[in-house]
């Protein structure tokens, strides 16, 4: 069997921070039973908000014999990617959470996952193994925490004790038995509740995370129109969240990733709001090859933008929040135009919302109780 050690060396040298291993056994039971159990509860209370694609492969995420019948080992890697943040320009900006800011790490681990599968090829010819980054049916972080890669605090997030919470994940599995972690990481979170308190909108509780409540599942995986009461709590984000790692004490003296490696571009840390609301959805789009903002996509990265315009109270983006209300093609635009417009002084777009032909622009022609637009 390969030593610890060499793989340790081996997944450095193709480019991961940390590695752990965790035992599987093929039908989730043992260790991984609570953790099967606790995503059973989480999709029962609905808490996986639209993300129906979790619910529909539960059965492999739960059963990891599904994903790789007779899986035995599970490596799982660790990429930091938080680098310093580029300086915040001057004018109307949205806020990105760290991870977006340069290069897409499903690419970069992807390609270190490769090089490592390969490595363990030659030594176990026939070897059968699966790839998770991120959209695996694969419960990353519970692998993490049994591979003593960190352990999983009361933010959900896997924290290594010295790196913080700012990783990626990659897991392989693999059907072979590998050197594996003697028990899971102690939870070190002890009595702080930093995360749960600072959570701007509730999502957080003993059952873990709540996506109806997430600022990042409703600007990245949400598609359509954003539900009036918890836009206010949107703030600036545009893209993601980052205010439950922010707090987290773990964080406050983790080094930072390598700008090098990761590229942040102070466009895509911060992009400019009205740019984002004039321009077109294919473009914004084409505008972000190669980065994470992608998976959200132009129309909902516009749709954030002009939320957090209103939240901002940028009054200089109301001629372009105007022309996407009278004329964008897209419904769930022209109905958050016409909320931010109203939000921003503008009564009139009330008017002009109650005329188009789509219910869900019409609905916005509802009064806002308050400068901020919560019911
Ligand atoms: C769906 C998803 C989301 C959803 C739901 C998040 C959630 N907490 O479930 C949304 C869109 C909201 C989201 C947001 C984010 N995500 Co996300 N997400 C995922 C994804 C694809 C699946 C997660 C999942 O299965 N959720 C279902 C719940 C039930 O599982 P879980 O969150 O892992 O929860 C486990 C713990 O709660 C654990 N647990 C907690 N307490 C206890 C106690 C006991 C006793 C036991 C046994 C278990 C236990 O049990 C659960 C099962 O293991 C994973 C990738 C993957 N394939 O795993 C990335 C992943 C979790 N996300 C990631 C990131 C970076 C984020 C964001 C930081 C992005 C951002 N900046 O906006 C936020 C963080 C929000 C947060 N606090 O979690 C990283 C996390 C890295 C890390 N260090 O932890 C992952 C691993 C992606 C990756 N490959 O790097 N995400
Ligand atoms: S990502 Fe933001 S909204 Fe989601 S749980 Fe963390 S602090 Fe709350
Ligand atoms: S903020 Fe505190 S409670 Fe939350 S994950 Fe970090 S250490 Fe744990």
């Amino acid at each position: 069997m390969i030593d610890r050690e060499t793989l340790q060396a081996e997944a450095r040298r193709v480019g991961f921070e940390l590695m752990g291993v965790a035992p599987v056994s093929p039908t989730g039971d043992g260790w991984f039973a609570p953790h099967a159990e606790r995503l059973r509860a989480w999709l029962a209370r609905g808490d996986h908000a639209g993300m129906a694609w979790i619910a529909e492969r539960a059965a492999e995420r739960q059963v990891p014999g599904r994903v790789l019948p007779g899986v035995r080992s599970a490596l799982v890697l660790w990429l930091p990617h938080r680098t310093p943040a580029p300086p915040r320009p001057e004018g109307a900006v949205g806020r990105v959470a760290a991870y977006g800011w340069g290069r897409d790490y499903h690419n970069v681990a992807r390609k270190g996952l490769r090089k490592l599968r390969k490595m363990l090829l030659a030594r176990h010819p026939g070897l059968g193994t699966y790839l998770s980054v991120d959209t695996g049916p694969v419960l990353e972080r519970a692998f993490g925490d049994r591979a003593a890669v960190g352990w999983i605090g009361r933010s959900t997030m896997l924290i290594h004790p010295r790196l913080g919470t700012f990783g990626s994940l990659a897991v392989l599995f693999v059907d072979v038995d590998l050197p594996t972690a003697d028990e899971a990481h102690p939870d070190r979170c002890g009595t702080c509740t930093a995360c749960l308190v600072a959570c701007p909108t509730g999502a957080l509780s003993a059952d873990g995370l709540d996506a109806r409540k997430c600022i990042s599942y409703w600007t990245i995986e949400h598609r359509g129109v954003i539900p009036r009461a918890l836009r206010p709590a949107l703030g600036d984000w545009v893209f993601g969240c980052d205010i439950c790692q922010d707090v987290c004490p773990w964080n406050h003296d983790a080094p930072t990733a390598d700008p090098a490696r990761w590229q942040p571009r102070p466009e895509r840390a911060w992009p400019d709001l009205i740019a984002w609301i004039e321009a077109d959805s294919a473009a914004v789009d084409a505008a972000l090859l190669g980065s994470p903002m992608q998976r959200a996509g132009g129309a909902s990265l516009r749709r954030n933008a002009l939320i957090a315009a209103a939240n901002l109270g940028v009054l200089a983006a109301l001629p372009a929040t105007w022309r996407v209300l009278r004329s964008d093609p897209d419904p769930t635009l022209r109905a958050t135009a016409a909320w931010a417009a109203q939000v921003l002084g503008d009564a009139d777009a009330a008017v002009i919302a109650a005329a188009d032909p789509d219910p869900r622009v019409v609905a916005e022609a509802a009064p806002i109780a308050s400068r901020d637009g919560l019911e």
